[in-house]
């Protein structure tokens, strides 16, 4: 079987190398059926490059010769929501995480300015790694606040390429967000599909715990040991899930541009409900074809195409998973148009997977954290903030509507095991519980694991929604009684 394909192997990458040399025009040199090449002094008068925010590509350039194109991109310092009410200063390319889309053509003159603005506390530079050349630029482009530096540069490669910055310490400039893509199309260009969206993913490091509220710094520390806070796409929490879902329609081609920023973690990028047509692996030239995951590394990117057969929504996530549902590394597309049952028989099932981060916001949960932070928390708040969070958090096992599933999860609603001792149920949020428990005449004997993903302040909320709803007695607890159960308590046990 494998000699026979053998001799038909070579025959076809013959054919390839012919095609290429004979569409490439003179100057490009063809090693080992890629090209690289250097097609000429531009042509024409120069050009400004557009340059888009995320997640929107700028279009095809549809040139055939190549030009001098110019890119003006500004460094900014900004504080941004990293996620629902906790803030973070990025330091960013052209204002946004990840920084502007740059797209021009394979043979292009590039020259480049950056801008560093007056009001930034910090030198940057910017290595592209689409650039030949010592540094990707980086040595020709450290700029001073208030300055602006300027190089020249041949795109001699096709491919997607990751640019960052690179000034010491260079760690800590790429994990507050100083990184992006320029896309360098083939001479050919790029297959035509009906959306191109760009998407890139980076590891966050904040002094605080995950969701924590208020104002994070860097941390040094744990960016050293590779431990991050977040794992994003895009720069925040939700920057592209509810409202902000990437749009598609049914019998339409998206293109993803995917890049990884790191600064340490290596990315398993997959859309939960698709499968890959086309993946241009590591940026380059080549694609494989139906593929599952697709490992992007630290500084890497890939292109990744699909076509959209039935509608719903659609979860991009780093499949390394806990990323994905306690770091924040997940973004949504969300396809409308006509079922087709012969693929898939339609029923939604997303929740399954996304909870609360399926609701556009958890806007009431940050709203609560400020509220109590500045002593003005009302009972309402409480439960408003409690209810997005029981979502996903315990909805799961004990049901949205806190019936649970007899046997197995004991109910919530009407429970004279909770009303029997409120302030128990902090403990068992916190530590978990197994054993024996008997609620409403029902015997469980079953384990609910430790929610140690919660803050106080989420805890304190959660079992003050609880206590609220579904005809329970009521009651509220405050962020000091979890302090005080977290400093004192043992796992609760069954009895
Ligand atoms: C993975 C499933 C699971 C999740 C998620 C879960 N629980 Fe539980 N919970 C259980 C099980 C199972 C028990 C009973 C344990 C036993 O049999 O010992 C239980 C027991 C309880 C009890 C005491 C029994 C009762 O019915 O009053 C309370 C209160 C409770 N859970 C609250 C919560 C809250 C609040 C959350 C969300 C923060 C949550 N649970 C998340 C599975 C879960
Ligand atoms: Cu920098």
């Amino acid at each position: 079987m494998k000699r026979a394909l053998l001799p038909l192997l070579i025959a076809s990458s013959l054919a390839l190398a012919v095609g290429l040399t004979s569409s490439v025009p003179a100057g490009a040199a063809v090693t080992g059926g890629a090209t690289h090449g250097d097609f000429g002094p531009p042509q024409g008068a120069p050009i400004n490059a557009i340059l888009t925010s995320p997640p929107m590509v700028p279009p095809a350039t549809g040139r055939h010769v190549p030009a001098k194109v110019i890119v003006n991109l500004e460094v900014r310092e900004v504080e941004r929501e990293i996620s629902e009410g906790v803030t973070y200063t990025f330091w960013t390319f052209g204002g946004t995480v990840p920084g502007s889309f740059i797209r021009v053509r394979q043979g292009d003159t590039v020259e480049f300015h950056l801008k560093n603005h007056q009001d930034n506390k910090m030198p940057h530079n910017i290595d592209l790694h689409g650039v030949t050349g010592p540094g990707g630029g980086a040595a020709s482009s450290f700029t001073a606040p208030g300055h602006e530096s300027q190089f020249t540069f041949k795109a001699l490669n096709a491919g997607l390429f990751v640019y960052h910055c690179a000034t010491a310490p260079v760690g800590m400039h790429i994990a507050n967000g100083m990184y992006g893509l320029i896309l360098v199309e083939p001479p050919q260009g790029l297959p035509k599909v009906d959306h191109e969206y760009y998407v890139m993913q980076g590891d966050f490091y904040t002094t605080g715990k995950y969701r924590e509220k208020g104002h994070q710094d860097f941390d040094m520390g744990k960016a050293i040991d590779e431990r991050p806070t977040y794992v994003l796409f895009n720069g925040a929490e939700g920057a592209l899930t509810g409202d902000k879902a990437l749009p598609a329609k049914v019998g339409e081609t998206v293109r993803l541009y995917v890049g990884n920023g790191g600064p340490n973690l290596v990315s398993s990028f997959h859309v939960i409900g698709e499968i890959f047509d086309k993946v241009w692996f590591e940026g380059g030239s080549h694609f494989q074809e139906n593929v599952q995951t697709t490992l992007i590394p630290s500084g890497g990117a890939a292109m990744a195409q699909f076509h959209i057969d039935v509608p719903g929504t659609y979860l991009l996530v780093d499949h390394s998973i806990f990323r994905t549902f306690n770091k924040g590394a997940l973004a949504m597309l969300k396809a409308t148009g006509p079922e087709n049952h012969a693929i898939y028989s339609g029923k939604e099932v997303d929740s399954t997977y996304v909870g609360e981060r399926a609701a556009p916001n958890l806007t009431s949960v940050s709203v609560a954290t400020a509220a109590a932070a500045s002593g003005t928390l009302t009972l309402e708040q409480q439960v408003k903030a409690g209810g997005a969070l029981f979502n996903g958090t315990c909805s799961a096992c004990h049901q949205a509507s806190g019936a649970g599933l007899p046997g197995v999860f004991p109910p919530l609603a009407k429970s004279d095991f909770l009303a029997a001792d409120p302030k128990r149920a902090i403990g068992i949020v916190m530590h978990g519980f197994n054993g024996k428990v008997t609620v409403n005449g029902q015997q469980y004997d079953s384990v609910m694991p430790p929610m140690t993903q919660l803050s106080d302040d989420e805890v304190a909320n959660i079992v003050t929604y609880v206590l609220n709803s579904w005809g329970n007695p009521g009651g509220q607890i405050s962020t000091d009684d979890v302090t005080k159960a977290r400093a004192a308590s043992q796992p609760a046990e069954g009895h």
